[in-house]
């Protein structure tokens, strides 16, 4: 047995869960500011105190500041470790939810929200202020200066202690969480995006950057026709989801969340093609009758 991750949108035991574990892990001292990790100070704020979920927030950008010796890929993004790094990142924050939950570890998974399924049955408009899943998370930024004014995380309880400045450099903030729907996206991913994924049998394709169509490529989202997929969520939801310091919004778990869900499908068992699955040589299979079984639809 281990942690089951459910839909956000349909088990509310999870979802208030997952809103409580991010409120004590915001409320969390982690015993450091800023200025002790060498973040810089920023116009709105000299020096802050920080959390646990604020150390998720600066381990995301120095990931993606390490970039490999080509460029081309940093230590998070763009290339094959994209999947599996994150599948480690949402594991140890799953793990400080059941810490701070007092729950045990099988009596928690972390909750996903299906933006495929938003993506699929609600117009753009819709998604900007129907999608269940904000009923949960809050919704939308206000027009005018795009902060997060309804739901469980707004100031002064929830702020933002840290973001990604003109530059990219790192430095402390005092705001509230911003949000700015559908502008730099028109709408969400579909299932159409997800179905045309999982059959694509090469995890990754040499070069190991963000052009070739692989598996990894189109989850991630450069391909094709880029935003796609993964990078489409943070940009459709823009704001604090946008830059590299994009976990300061609780809705990147839920993302990734789904992206995580969307690879353990493509690795397990009945992926219509079985061949190729992990990058390598094509692998024999058990039996006839097993490898071509059809993929379920279980999503
Ligand atoms: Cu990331």
């Amino acid at each position: 047995m281990a942690a089951v991750r459910r839909d956000i949108t349909t088990n509310a035991t999870d979802a208030n869960r997952f809103v409580q574990a991010v409120q004590a892990l915001k409320a969390e001292s982690a015993g450091v500011s800023t200025t002790d990790v060498g973040v810089a100070a920023g116009p709105l704020a000299p020096d802050r105190p920080l959390s646990t979920w604020d150390l998720f927030v600066i381990w995301h950008v120095w990931a993606m500041q390490q970039l490999s010796a080509d460029g081309r890929r940093n230590a998070a993004h763009m290339g094959p470790v994209f999947l599996p790094w994150h599948r480690w990142y949402l594991l140890v924050l799953e793990a400080n939810m059941q810490r701070v939950l007092g729950v045990a570890r099988d009596d928690f998974g972390l909750p996903y929200w299906d933006w495929s399924a938003d993506g699929t049955n609600l117009t753009p408009a819709q998604q900007r202020t129907n999608a269940a899943v904000w009923r949960i998370v809050g919704g939308n930024g206000r027009p005018t200066d795009r902060q997060v004014a309804d739901g469980p995380f707004v100031q002064p309880s929830f702020d933002i202690r840290v973001e990604q400045g003109p530059s990219g450099a790192l430095r402390a903030t005092n705001r509230g969480l911003r949000r700015n729907f559908g502008v730099d996206a028109n709408r969400l991913p579909r299932k159409a995006d997800v179905d045309a994924a999982l059959p694509n049998g090469q995890y990754d394709v040499a070069g190991w950057d963000t052009s070739p169509t692989s598996f990894r490529n189109l989850v991630e989202g450069w391909v094709p026709n880029g935003p796609a997929m993964h990078n489409r969520v943070h940009v459709w939801v823009g704001g604090d989801m946008a830059p590299g310091s994009s976990p300061n919004d609780p809705v990147f778990f839920l993302n990734h969340c789904f992206v995580d869900r969307v690879w353990a499908r493509w690795q397990g068992p009945t992926r219509p093609t079985a061949t190729n699955r992990r990058g390598g040589p094509p692998r024999p299979t058990r039996s006839t009758g097993t490898a071509r079984r059809t993929r379920s639809t279980r999503s």
